[in-house]
């Protein structure tokens, strides 16, 4: 399966995590390299040790004239497939993959890929959970954060990736053992020109599945069931929704896996993740991981043991009779409805960012049930003030510190504060998690003050 890279000239568009794994990978493997970003050094991270081990820069824009002589190109899933440099590949006939492809060729063990709109990374951690508790050695990353090129080399027995639309969109011949699709509602519209385009993209994850893979999918999406109508990989589904004969359902407050004649019951009042989104990631999560023969003891205390990830839902504390939730990982309209359904009113929501051009409607009716005030940052502040007009009382904040201090001053005993963007944060912020960190640390200082002036 590897491939030979000997001397072969490869351009990596994009000096983010992604470009700098790959680099190191190729460079290791006697490539000629050169990593080429728009962006200039001084907004880059430290390239030194790329460029001690040979790797050649090209930045500050992209240099057409060095894409089209390359024996291969290999975008980071940020960059869009549409710029001038990779349309000029295209008619020259040069190769243009990603990050995933390349590492596929590369890893043995049995993959796992979870895609989805929501849910990704909450899935992606679990089923990694559970393959560790059984004692095997796993990797677990991909958009989650450590690239899946980094995989390569350490004979894990398994490979559990979170992948987004981008990085499917550069795929050729990957094919998992396992392909999950978890929902899809509208995000990222800012790079596809319409909504048949992205579910296009998440749909590749089944591109090269063979009869005897699997697709593990959610029945009650009437999208996800779409994607995967031509898949050749056995179907599993789950579903909240619908008693299935052979599958995984939520009955009452049981979790039902029933399997070839085995029936098992799981009682989701055992789990510490809320909501029944999360019951359906645990669904998700645990039906690889019984169909490769996991003990079911295993398996259910992983899904017990386990608390959630920062940044989604993550509950701060109570300050004021209020409590306050950072959820910057919301960031997709439909994140930010499901996010509101677990909460009682009086919320006052803080919510905008980098503007995705989603249509904003599905949140209109959860902000009216259960949204006093809504606290609008970022670029996306406009359009939202007009979407949700007369739906809540609209405040802007310019700053995190801004929509903190008001939040605090407009929230009510026994309400929330939840900081669920429905936008991605680079504007404002370098990263979600930032975005997530700031709010925290600006929570906790408001508490400290609190807590002072109450003492005095
Ligand atoms: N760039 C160019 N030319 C362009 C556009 C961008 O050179 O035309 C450069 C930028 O200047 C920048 C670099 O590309 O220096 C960044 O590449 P990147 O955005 O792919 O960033 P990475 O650091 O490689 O991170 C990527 C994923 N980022 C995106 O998909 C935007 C990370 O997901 C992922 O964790 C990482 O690979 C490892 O797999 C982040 C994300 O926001 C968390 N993902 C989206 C999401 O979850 O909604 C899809
Ligand atoms: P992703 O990696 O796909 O962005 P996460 O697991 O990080 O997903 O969760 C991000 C947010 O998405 C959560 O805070 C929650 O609001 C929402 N979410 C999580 N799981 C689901 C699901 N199964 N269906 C719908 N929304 C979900």
């Amino acid at each position: 399966m590897q491939r030979d890279y000997q001397d072969k000239k490869i351009v990596i568009v994009g000096a983010g995590s992604t470009g700098c794994s790959l680099a190191r990978f190729f460079s290791a493997r006697g490539a000629r390299v050169i990593l080429s970003d728009n962006r200039s050094a001084d907004r880059l991270g430290n390239l030194d040790e790329l460029k001690e081990s040979g790797v050649k820069l090209d930045l500050d824009g992209h240099t057409h004239a060095l894409f089209t002589v390359a024996d291969l190109v290999v975008v980071s899933p940020g960059v869009p497939l549409d710029i001038p440099v990779l349309d000029a590949c295209c008619k020259e006939g040069v190769t243009v993959l990603g990050e995933v492809e390349i590492a596929w060729h590369e890893l043995s063990g049995t993959m796992i890929a979870i895609t989805g709109t929501n849910g990704k990374s909450t899935v992606t951690t679990l089923v990694g959970e559970m393959i560790k508790a059984w004692g095997e050695q796993v990797f677990v990353g991909g958009n989650l954060g450590t690239p899946l090129i980094d995989a390569v080399g350490h004979n894990y027995d398994w490979q559990v990736v979170e992948l987004s639309s981008f990085q499917l969109e550069t795929i050729e011949a990957f094919r998992p053992r396992y392909a999950m699709l978890l929902n899809v509602t509208e995000d990222h519209l800012d790079r596809y020109p319409s909504m048949a385009s992205y579910l296009a993209a998440k749909a590749r994850i089944f591109e090269n599945l063979q009869d005897d893979d699997v697709a593990i999918l959610n029945l009650d999406d009437p999208l996800v069931m779409q994607a995967a109508a031509e898949t050749r990989a056995i179907k599993v589904c789950f579903s909240s929704q619908t008693v299935l004969e052979n599958g995984m359902s939520l009955v009452d407050d049981k979790i039902l896996w029933r399997w070839q004649e085995s029936e098992i019951l799981f009682p989701v009042d055992e789990l510490q993740i809320r909501g029944r989104h999360n019951q359906e990631n645990v669904m998700a999560a645990m039906i690889p991981l019984l169909l490769e023969g996991c003990p079911v003891e295993v398996v259910w205390n992983a899904a017990k043991s386990f608390t959630g990830l920062p940044h989604r839902m993550e509950f701060l504390g109570e300050l004021r009779g209020a409590c306050w939730y950072n959820d910057s990982k919301g960031t997709n309209i439909g994140s930010v409805v499901k996010s509101l359904s677990g909460l009682k009113s009086p919320v006052v929501l803080i919510a905008g960012g980098k503007d995705k051009q989603g249509d904003l409607s599905p949140l209109a009716g959860p902000i009216k049930e259960k949204v006093a005030h809504l606290i609008l940052i970022g670029a996306a502040a406009e359009r939202m003030a007009k979407a949700f007009d007369g739906l809540a009382e609209i405040h802007r904040a310019n700053s995190m510190h801004k929509a903190v201090e008001l939040a605090n001053r407009l929230s009510k005993p026994g309400g929330a504060v939840l900081l669920s963007p429905g936008c991605s944060s680079f504007d404002m912020f370098k990263s979600f998690e930032e975005r997530g960190q700031i709010f925290v640390r600006e929570f906790r200082a408001l508490s400290r003050h609190e807590e002072c002036v109450n003492g005095n």
